[in-house]
């Protein structure tokens, strides 16, 4: 036997991710399959338990909705539960001013369809009940087991932060899915709905200053709003340049932090195709910068899909890489929770997590 792992890493999953599973999204008027699917994170779970880099539990405590009330308004997170809970009759709704009532089904996903600007003066349609619309794209749709689902992701990052404040663990890794990064205090999209990371950092405040690095292929643009103006979380990011991919609106370098918070919001923007070279550049930067502020907590927004043979990104990181990207994190000796937000090259997912690993935990 090889590598052998005295003190496997506590990780949190909720087989619940599997009740949240739309069937396909919209590209240029193309349906193709959903991108972020339940065999993500099943690949993840099954290659790192196989490994015994990973002890796997339940989520031990439910995040509350005080506790998400930190994170998102009210509105939205009942938007999430009502939502989904009546996704179905919704579409049902619409569908009958289609005269398309025979398409209608139970497991109906409701995908958003009008996307109020900034420049719309704020008035919000009646429409739906009175419900706002919380969706700034159409890649977040709800169905009757995404309240549930989205509610366990959450809860698998808030388990594995109060394993490390209660002292059980120095690290853990949250197996979330959906993802988080692009939820913000008020909207939802790009897969995401609830915003795993930031409701872990909000409670590692109770420590000190908390860190997030977000290594995701996209900006975590629901992240940095959430903290645009707290001075007491670092969010350092590491992203494709919105000027040419997803989400276009945020995420460039000139956005260093709210009034309150100048300098605690460091975008790093690579050209889409970057490589190992000018991505490990780039990470430099960032972990002096982390370094800099001191934290005492991190959060990690991890994803997979800077990896070279993802479907929606160009970045061309490999196993070695993600490997090294785990050793440098280590090295800051700081407890870290690891969120899992995007990643897409599902047969490779397990591997790539492995490598990581590996390089965190040194084996
Ligand atoms: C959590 C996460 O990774 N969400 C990503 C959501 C991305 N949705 C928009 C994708 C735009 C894809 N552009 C395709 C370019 C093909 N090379
Ligand atoms: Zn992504």
């Amino acid at each position: 036997m090889e590598n052998l792992i005295a003190h496997p890493l506590p990780a949190f999953f909720s087989s619940d991710h599997a009740l949240h599973a739309p069937p396909v999204e919209f590209i240029h008027g193309k349906l193709v399959p959903y991108h972020e699917m339940p065999q993500r994170i099943e690949n993840i779970r099954q290659h790192l338990e196989s490994t015994g880099l990973i002890q796997v539990n339940q989520p031990s405590q439910k995040v509350t909705e005080a506790d998400l009330l930190r994170t998102h308004d009210a509105s939205m997170v009942a938007y999430l539960q009502t939502m989904s809970q009546g996704a179905a009759a919704a579409v049902r709704h619409d569908y009958a001013g289609y005269n398309m009532e025979a398409f209608a089904t139970d497991d109906d996903y409701f995908y958003a369809s009008v996307f109020p600007l900034a420049s719309m003066s704020g008035v919000v349609s009646q429409h739906m009940q009175g419900r706002k619309y919380f969706a700034f794209d159409g890649a977040a749709p709800l169905g009757k087991g995404t309240w549930q689902a989205v509610h366990s992701s959450a809860s698998a990052a808030w388990s594995g932060t109060q394993a490390i404040l209660n002292g059980q663990t120095r690290s853990a890794y949250a197996m979330c899915r959906p993802p988080g990064h692009h939820a913000g205090p008020n909207f939802i999209g790009g897969y995401c709905y609830l915003n795993n990371a930031a409701i872990a950092a909000k409670a590692f405040l109770s420590l000190g200053n908390v860190a997030i690095i977000d290594i995701d292929y996209h900006h975590g643009n629901g992240t940095q709003a959430i903290f645009w103006d707290e001075p007491r979380v670092l969010f350092a990011s590491i992203h494709a340049d919105p000027a040419q991919e997803y989400p276009a609106y945020a995420g460039y370098a000139g956005e260093t932090g709210g009034p309150g918070a100048q300098g605690t919001t460091l975008n790093l923007p690579l050209p889409p195709g970057t490589a190992e070279a000018g991505y490990l550049a780039a990470f430099d930067v960032l972990l002096a910068r982390v370094q800099a502020f001191s934290p005492a907590a991190l959060v990690v927004s991890l994803g997979f899909d800077t990896y070279k043979d993802d479907p929606i990104g160009t970045f061309k990181l490999d196993d070695g890489s993600y490997h090294k990207l785990g050793s440098l994190i280590s090295a800051l000796n700081l407890p870290v929770l690891y969120v899992q937000e995007g990643g897409y090259c599902v047969d490779a997912l397990g591997r790539l997590a492995e490598a990581f690993f590996r390089g965190v935990l040194d084996c």
